[in-house]
């Protein structure tokens, strides 16, 4: 089947991103975009746009009536949700479905088994995938069946959210005392959270990287895979810098793990983009959850393999299959990404308002994923990034020094960014080294040195 109109169910850079596919492929676009939002370049450029709704999200980006009304009012044959707002939200999937719309992404079964973590791992564990020593199920409500999990793992645990994810409803224990309380308000807090107090217990990993797999799926039993990524500079579960490849993980390990993610693949029939992410330590993956959608960092996977990862979701969602096979897939030079935000360099806070004055970086090897222009009012009612700077090279080294040219060379004017925190990484002697691990810009940050 050929997919000729696409609605793009999403805003800022990854609404453009999915568009420039679409032109690519000659398949007609539908812009949606909230009263906040008209000026968004994806909106200029759109074949139709169509307003749904006032800034809040609640009432535009996740409103599934409104969305769907959009695709009906314009014919479009296929919805994309990008990422964030109801791109895992399984119930949208369902209904796009049921609309008689294709969804560019997994069955809402694949979204609903991932979503809830607890069946996830279970999943996985069985597919063969390697998961972090744990509760392998639901905790019960019986302390000293609790209490015997724990002694088993061994402690440091964590108490998670089974409808947690991405750091939401976590909590760490180190001793014996603290762990029937420390259950018992991670469970509140899930409920209060996620409205589902199932919580359940892992091994705390102390200093882990976080590296993830992409992978494809054609919903009919057949995967490949991408290869990893790295991106353990975060601060407070927001990534700040990803990279592909990660320092020091072999081909042999790539060729290892990502044979597993696949297998996992093959044995749910997953359909559309996924990632798993793992946490790896002393030279172990520990699979710990799946991201049922296209990831914001999947840029610096196709700048090393040269796959198109949009273009693959709209074939696979035409049920067309992928354009590559696992075989053709190789790994060359190395890719990193910035992500740039609207921010406070020091609080942290979203800094939105009027880009005065903007110039993207250029030359060989350097990508600006990014919607701003010059004149760009950036609304306060929405994620704080503004763009993705990617730079590629043949070796880890000369993309750093790509990368820091193009911070150099990046102006945006007329509202507070954290270039100068990039800027400053880049110049950062331990994670030039590579290998740092998921604390080490919080520490960087709390201690300076
Ligand atoms: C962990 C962990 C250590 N041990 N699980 C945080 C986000 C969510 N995706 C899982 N997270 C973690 N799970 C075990 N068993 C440490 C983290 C974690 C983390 C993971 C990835 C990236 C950044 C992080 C920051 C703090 C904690």
């Amino acid at each position: 089947m050929t997919i000729d109109k696409i609605l793009i169910a999403n805003r800022g850079e990854i609404a453009l991103r999915i568009l420039r596919t679409c032109r690519e492929l000659g398949i007609k676009t539908v812009a949606v975009y909230s009263e906040a939002d008209k000026d968004l370049m994806h909106v200029l450029l759109a074949d139709e746009a169509v307003c749904i709704g006032p800034a809040a999200a609640k009432s535009s980006y996740l409103n599934i009536p409104a969305l769907i009304s959009a695709a009906e009012v314009t014919d479009a044959m296929a919805i994309h949700p990008g990422y964030g707002f109801l791109a895992e939200n399984a119930d949208f999937a369902e209904q796009v479905e049921k609309s008689g719309f294709i969804f560019i992404g997994p069955r809402a079964e694949s979204i609903r088994l991932m979503g809830d973590k607890v069946s996830a791992i279970k999943a996985m564990k069985a597919a063969g995938v390697p998961c972090v020593p744990g509760s392998d199920g639901p905790l019960g409500h019986n302390d000293q069946d609790n209490m015997k999990i724990a002694r088993r793992i061994g402690l440091p645990v964590i108490i998670k959210a089974a409808a947690g994810g991405g750091g939401r409803g976590m909590r760490v224990v180190h001793s014996e005392g603290h762990l029937i309380n420390a259950i018992s308000l991670a469970r509140s807090e899930a409920k209060t959270a996620f409205g589902d107090d199932t919580v359940y217990m892992e091994k705390f990993l102390e200093n882990p990287r976080h590296i993830e797999i992409q992978v494809l799926g054609d919903g009919k039993g057949n995967a490949i895979h991408l290869g990893e990524r790295d991106c353990s500079m975060q601060r407070r579960h927001q990534k700040v810098i990803e990279e592909a490849p990660a320092v020091g993980i072999t081909e042999k390990e790539r060729i290892a793990i990502g044979k597993r993610c696949v297998q996992a693949c093959k044995e749910i029939k997953y359909r559309g983009a996924g990632t798993f992410e793992f946490l790896y330590q002393d030279g172990q993956f520990y699979f710990i959850e799946m991201n049922t959608r296209i990831q914001v960092e999947h840029p610096v996977t196709e700048m090393i393999t040269g796959v198109d990862i949009v273009r693959e979701q709209i074939r696979i969602a035409s049920g067309k299959g992928f354009s590559i096979k696992q075989s053709d897939i190789t790994w060359k030079g190395h890719a990193m990404e910035c992500r740039i935000n609207a921010e406070d360099p020091t609080k942290f806070t979203p800094s939105p308002g009027k880009i005065t004055h903007y110039h993207a970086p250029g030359g060989n090897g350097v990508r600006m994923d990014s919607h701003v222009y010059g004149g760009y009012v950036v609304p306060a009612f929405y994620d704080s990034m503004i763009g993705k700077l990617i730079t590629y090279a043949p070796t880890r080294e000369l993309a750093m020094i790509r990368m820091r040219n193009a911070l150099d060379e990046l102006v945006v004017e007329g509202i507070k960014t954290n270039i100068a925190l990039h800027q400053e990484l880049m110049r950062d002697t331990h994670f030039a080294k590579g290998g740092t691990n998921i604390h080490y810009l919080e520490k960087k940050l709390g201690i300076k040195d």
